[in-house]
């Protein structure tokens, strides 16, 4: 399928999506939006891929939302049009995503990366909220995903003063999961994306679903759902090659059933 605003390829079981319009640090217009649905949907349905990986260029992952295409819109095209919601499709993807992130992720940029299982950032990368500098304020899980990853207080200092942090903050302050020097961004996204594809994927799906139920619900009912499901695995065959494998000193072939 051809995109115009994206670059979508597989390598191996990873499938690798590349914002692409340098010309605008990969503003997200809704045209791109719609591209990158389309490619996590094509991924979502392809057994040969167990890892999805969402990554921009060396100077930006994204500068936020199109500014140029929201400065008309109205408050009825934005409700009529149910504005945003479509691109949180990123945070339903069931097999798991990682951004790799470089240079800016402001804006909506930051919150797709949110939007991921986690980020793993580039050296040079730069994070913020900065829509307060704009006349509003984040619409897309900045005042929320972002609180919940970096707490009260330095989510309000972002979303409030709309300054950007490096990476080097974000990792300190929980955004982001590990900080790698900007030439081997994406080998280092590849080698863990490959490393969880290399599992089996329903128990990586099972895992995902899981950690995100603690966003969701109380610990009781958290480790209640965690339970259930941690027992559902010993239905799997991959449970039962897993085990057989250590047992037996050898590597696992999972067959995701
Ligand atoms: N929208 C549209 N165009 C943009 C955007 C943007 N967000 N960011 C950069 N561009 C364009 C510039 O207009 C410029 O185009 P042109 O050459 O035609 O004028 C080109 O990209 C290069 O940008 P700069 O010349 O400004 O590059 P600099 O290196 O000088 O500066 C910055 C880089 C600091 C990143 C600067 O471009 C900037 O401040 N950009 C805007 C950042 C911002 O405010 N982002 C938040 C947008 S609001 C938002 O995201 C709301 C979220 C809604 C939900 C989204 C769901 C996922």
């Amino acid at each position: 399928m051809g995109y115009e605003h994206i670059r979508v390829e597989s390598k191996g079981r990873v499938g690798v999506i590349t914002l692409d319009r340098p010309q605008a640090l990969n503003a997200l217009c809704t045209p791109l939006i719609d591209e990158v649905n389309q490619a996590l949907t094509q991924f979502e349905g392809d057994d040969k891929i167990g890892c999805i990986v969402l990554t921009g260029s060396e100077k930006a992952f994204a500068a936020g939302a199109d500014i140029k295409e929201m400065s008309e819109l109205t408050y009825m095209d934005a409700y009529l049009g149910d504005f945003i919601t479509k691109w949180e499709q990123v945070s339903r993807t069931r097999k798991p995503i990682i951004a790799a992130v470089a240079g800016y992720a402001l804006g909506g940029g930051c919150e797709l990366a949110m939007m991921c299982d986690f980020i793993i950032a580039a050296d040079n990368a730069k994070f913020g909220q900065p829509e307060i500098t704009l006349g509003v304020m984040p619409g897309a899980g900045g005042t929320q995903r972002l609180t919940r990853l970096v707490g009260k207080s330095k989510a309000m200092d972002l979303c409030l003063t709309g300054r950007m942090m490096d990476a080097e903050e974000a990792e300190r302050s929980g955004l982001v999961a590990r900080v790698v020097p900007a030439d081997d961004l994406m080998t280092e996204a590849l080698k863990a994306a490959d490393k969880i594809a290399g599992f089996s994927l329903p128990i990586a799906m099972m895992t995902k679903e899981s950690v995100n139920r603690s966003y969701e619900t109380t610990l009781t009912e958290g480790l209640r759902f965690e339970r259930r499901v941690f027992h559902s695995m010993f239905a799997t065959e991959d449970q039962k090659e897993g085990m057989a494998a250590f047992v037996e000193k050898r590597k696992p072939q999972f067959s995701n059933k």
